[in-house]
């Protein structure tokens, strides 16, 4: 084949084949890459409960929260809902699950599932705090933990416990923690891939009845597997 005519293929062969030669590429490009992005709580209405599945930055993965209280557990009146922060000093829209008048050994319960396995799935809990009603026997303690147990977790300094039922995170010490205040927060990291996470709030034991407690939880960001 000599120039003239292998140009002319080329040419030829350019009012044909473009159309088919796009399309064909593009899912070999998507599937060979590492996509990471947010279910980021900024991109929902603050003040309502969000209409599962839940839109994330990555085109075409979702994640839907189903939230559980145990019985005669009250769910808190902004329970699954996605609220104005800042929350536990992070700034923007947070994830919200609470329980309303606590009594001991209440339990309200988020699982997020994602439509597909993610990996590098990291997100922070805020404002596990306890309120105790000075001189009297009541308040609140917020204890939480996850489930599957994250790869790592970074407890904040006032927060004592391992994260698990047996020994959940705690505060310290019993103050009210301002909306303003990250030391009463636990950052945790799951490798994965993973598809469900589950979070949980309990209330204290018998000394804890009193008011309503509720925890933050703020964007979850992620990669999907390539
Ligand atoms: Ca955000
Ligand atoms: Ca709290
Ligand atoms: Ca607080």
């Amino acid at each position: 084949m000599d120039q003239v005519s292998r140009r002319g293929l080329a040419r030829g062969a350019a009012w044909t084949v473009p159309v088919v030669a796009v399309a064909a590429a593009a899912p070999v490009r998507a599937a060979s890459q590492l996509r990471c992005g947010v279910l980021d709580w900024d991109s929902f209405a603050a003040g309502v409960v969000p209409t599962a599945p839940l839109a994330t930055t990555v085109p075409g993965v979702t994640a839907t929260p189903v939230v559980s209280y145990s019985s005669g557990t009250a769910p808190g009146s902004n329970s699954g809902k996605v609220m104005a922060g800042p929350t536990g000093g992070v700034s923007g829209n947070y994830y919200r699950i609470g329980i309303d008048n606590v009594k001991p050994n209440d339990i309200v319960t988020v699982t997020f599932t994602f439509s597909q396995p993610v990996t590098d799935l990291n997100f922070t809990m805020t404002d596990i705090d306890t309120h105790h009603v000075e001189g009297q026997n009541k308040g609140w303690q917020n204890m939480v933990y996850v489930s599957p147990a994250p790869t790592t977790s970074s407890p904040a300094g006032n927060i004592l416990g391992a994260g698990t039922a047996t020994s959940p995170w705690h505060a310290n010490a019993p103050y009210d923690a301002a909306d303003t205040d990250g030391s009463d927060n636990v950052s945790v990291v799951y490798a994965g891939p993973i598809t469900t996470v589950s979070i949980t709030l309990t209330n204290g034991g018998s000394a804890w009845g009193h008011g309503n407690a509720a925890i933050g939880i703020t964007d979850l960001s992620f990669c999907t597997t390539p």
